[in-house]
């Protein structure tokens, strides 16, 4: 029996999962067999409604990637398959996992090109919004990238990023870099901004608003700008940062020590999500910025 982890940044909070059944890595069999009917119907609207978006709203590397590891409408992903398809593309695997599992063992995983993908998926009266990520938002959302050699390296730098921040008592800082990039990154492309998010792309309302809607800011990507923001976890960003390539992601965290710029940001204030500075790359003014 392992201690089911608490939410990051939430607090205390009841988690879904079921954590009886896990190994000392948290991870559980993904028991596809047991997946009802009415879980494969839940998997097919909601792919069905976020791939319908992707041409005009994603970054192209992530419909590439979705094609790549062999996910379609018509059932919930065997992650064993995935994996067949995934290991000779980027040395990634995804496991099973029962929901969020502690900070050390999500990083340790992502250090080693595991990623940890949630085994239940949302309820019927959830598709709109969930609190905790579900294997919708885990696979649709996160494992096309994993495909592309670039963002799978910058996510194994994560993980290591992870471990060093840990020892430093700096999670929270590294974390805005996760938010903002592998959560809700937008890419500038030649056809216009597009998300890679998965945040994002597990969100119907909230991929059009990134991309089309006049409210948030949108500004370039920088790693100690992202370090130094606040983000909102209740509501569609009020800031995106927006990156010009994967390869810019990855320089931005392979081989940096952060130790100094953890230092340096300490424990100052965040700056709110609404705030435009004057040494930024503005994209687009949002209607909301302070
Ligand atoms: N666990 N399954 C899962 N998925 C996450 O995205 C996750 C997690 N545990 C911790 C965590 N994320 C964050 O604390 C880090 O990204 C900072
Ligand atoms: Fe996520």
């Amino acid at each position: 029996m392992t201690k089911p982890p608490s939410a990051p940044t939430r607090g205390q909070l009841e988690l879904r999962g079921t954590y009886e059944h896990t190994a000392p890595d948290y991870t559980v069999e993904q028991r596809w067999d047991h997946y009802s009917e009415g879980e494969h119907a839940i998997w097919r609207t909601l792919y069905t409604r976020q791939r319908a978006l992707l041409d005009r709203y994603a970054a192209p590397e992530v419909v590439a990637g979705l094609g790549a590891v062999g996910a379609d409408e018509r059932a919930i992903p065997r992650f064993a398959a995935v994996n067949d398809r995934l290991r000779p593309l980027t040395g990634w695997r995804i496991v099973a996992v029962p929901g969020l599992i502690p900070e050390e063992h999500f990083f340790a995983h992502l250090a080693a090109r595991s990623f940890p993908v949630s085994v239940w998926i949302r309820k019927p009266h959830e598709l709109d919004y969930l609190s905790e990520p579900d294997l919708f938002h885990d696979f649709f959302g996160h494992v096309p990238l994993l495909a592309n050699p670039v963002f799978a390296r910058f996510m194994q730098a994560y993980g290591e990023a992870g471990q060093k921040a840990q020892a430093h008592g700096a999670v929270a800082l590294l974390a805005r870099v996760y938010w903002y990039s592998v959560e809700f990154g937008l890419l500038r492309t030649p056809a216009g901004l597009r998300a890679y998010g998965a945040g994002i792309l597990s969100s119907k309302g909230e991929t059009v608003y990134s991309v089309e809607s006049p409210e948030p800011n949108r500004v370039g990507f920088d790693i100690e700008r992202v370090m130094r923001t606040d983000y909102r976890i209740d509501s569609y960003q009020r800031m995106y940062f927006v990156i010009d390539s994967f390869e810019q992601l990855f320089e931005a965290s392979y081989g940096t020590d952060f130790g100094p710029l953890y230092d340096r940001i300490g424990t100052t204030p965040g700056i709110p999500p609404e705030t435009v500075l004057p040494t930024d790359r503005v994209i687009t003014r949002g209607t909301v910025a302070g």
